[in-house]
């Protein structure tokens, strides 16, 4: 049987794109029609190993057959009531949610910048009514280089300049910092009108930067110290990418079966979670914190027609137990040990390459050239030539995050293309 879009050719396919879509993005010319596990396939059929995963979203691998049928079943049963309502999914999800992560309440939204709109919402109504900062004075601080999403609050502190310019007046109460650098947020949480600190564990946009090892636990310790929220965003770091269940799980290896090790774990006050917490097969985003915070939310006072509903509950759910029951934590912590020994050895013999950087399978290299250059996009072409797509970053970056459910033997595959490609670059 042939379908409308099986008759497209890949130049086709980015023609409508171009003629009918805004050009917001500017994407690898490839166009991809059918995915499965770590691997996709263009509309010609060709076959390629995906190093992006949708921004991570895709951790559980593409159309995983448990998160599909999660899917199938419940889009036959019921998907949408609102919250005016109650759905049989939605408890049991936050159940699960709330024991899987070790908070008391969740917060369902679907997209990440939403949840993280969310976190400032609960964060500035927290200070207002239980820290007794002045009204409107609330500030929330965040680290320079963040990426949290797209909304006008959320770019109205980013320090990207296509993502600000000309989209304010932008909103006050935030304060944006130095990240990895402790003194620097020591300072600004002295100010009484600061309600707590948001921040990546690690900076995924700013090209996968990791800071040091003690950081994010140094932070909350000085958060708590004078009386403020820790605030993470882990939409793109969460769910088993860095190598556990969290960044801010540290060293921990519990696959969410959560002894949450005194020694490594750092308990946010507000965790935000979005992406792989649906395996990439609907947009399902999150807000855990315990009840004394959550609590400050009251009916009418936040929500969204679709967070909560009972497709995302579902998906959701199997999303979190392949998670769990493959120990994808597990597994992105060994390959991710492996890929970045294998890459740090091309990244000594060729001069094209400055240094690869990264926790778990969540990389990057830093291209040796300027950002300004095309060098980086140029490789990511012949990366995708070779049947690997990954995306350049802040011009000289190229981000590296394949799907969690990749074997060893697929993995040492993706690091000879790599390295063919390097030196075919380099040749050239
Ligand atoms: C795009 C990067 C990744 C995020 C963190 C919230 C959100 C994101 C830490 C918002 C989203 C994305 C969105 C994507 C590019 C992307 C990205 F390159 F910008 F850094 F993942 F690597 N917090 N990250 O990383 O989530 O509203 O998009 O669901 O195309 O803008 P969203």
């Amino acid at each position: 049987m042939s379908t409308a879009t099986d008759r497209l050719t890949t130049e086709e396919a980015i023609q409508l794109e171009e003629r009918y879509g805004a050009h917001n993005y500017h994407p690898l010319p490839v166009v991809l029609d059918r995915g499965e596990g770590v691997y996709v396939w263009d509309v010609e059929g060709r076959k390629y190993f995906d190093f992006l995963s949708a921004y991570s979203a895709v951790n559980q691998g593409h159309c995983h057959p448990r998160i599909v049928n999660a899917a199938k079943e419940q889009a036959e049963k019921l998907t949408l009531t609102s919250r005016a309502f109650y759905n049989s999914r939605l408890g049991e999800f936050e159940k699960y949610m709330t024991e899987y992560f070790g908070f008391d309440k969740l917060l369902p939204m679907n997209t990440g910048a939403e949840a993280v709109e969310t976190a400032i919402k609960l964060a500035r109504k927290y200070g207002y009514e239980k820290m007794g900062i002045a009204a409107n004075q609330g500030k929330i601080i965040v680290a320079n280089g963040n990426f949290h999403g797209r909304t006008t609050t959320i770019v109205s502190f980013s320090d990207d300049e296509d993502a600000r310019k000309n989209f304010g007046p932008f909103t006050p109460g935030f304060e944006s910092i130095p990240y990895d650098n402790l003194e620097a947020l020591e300072k600004a949480l002295d100010d009484e009108n600061v309600i707590g600190f948001l921040v990546e564990p690690i900076q995924g946009e700013a090209g996968v930067y990791t800071p040091a090892d003690d950081y994010v636990r140094k932070a909350q310790g000085l958060c708590h110290a004078k009386g403020k929220l820790f605030i993470a965003d882990e939409v793109q770091t969460g769910i088993a990418r860095t190598g556990a269940l969290l960044a801010v799980c540290g060293n921990c290896t519990c696959q969410g079966h959560c002894e949450r090790q005194e020694a490594t774990y750092t308990k946010p006050d507000i965790l935000i979670l979005g992406k792989a917490l649906s395996g990439g097969a609907y947009p399902v985003s999150a807000v855990l914190a315990d009840d004394e915070i959550m609590n400050v939310i009251k009916p009418g006072q936040h929500g969204s027609t679709f967070g909560g509903n009972p497709m995302a509950a579902a998906i959701g759910t199997a999303a979190l137990e392949v998670i769990r029951d493959e120990k994808l934590a597990q597994n992105a912590r060994a390959l991710g040990e492996l890929f970045r020994n294998e890459i740090q050895k091309l990244v000594d013999e060729s001069p094209l390459l400055s240094l690869v950087r990264g926790r778990g399978l969540l990389n990057a290299i830093v291209i040796n050239d300027s950002p300004d250059s095309s060098t980086a996009w140029d490789i990511c072409m012949k990366l995708r030539d070779n049947g690997l797509l990954a995306k350049p970053t802040h011009g000289n970056i190229i981000r590296f995050a394949p799907p969690l459910v990749m074997t060893e033997q697929q993995l040492l595959e993706c690091v000879a293309i790599i390295r063919k490609t390097i030196m075919e670059f380099q040749a050239a």
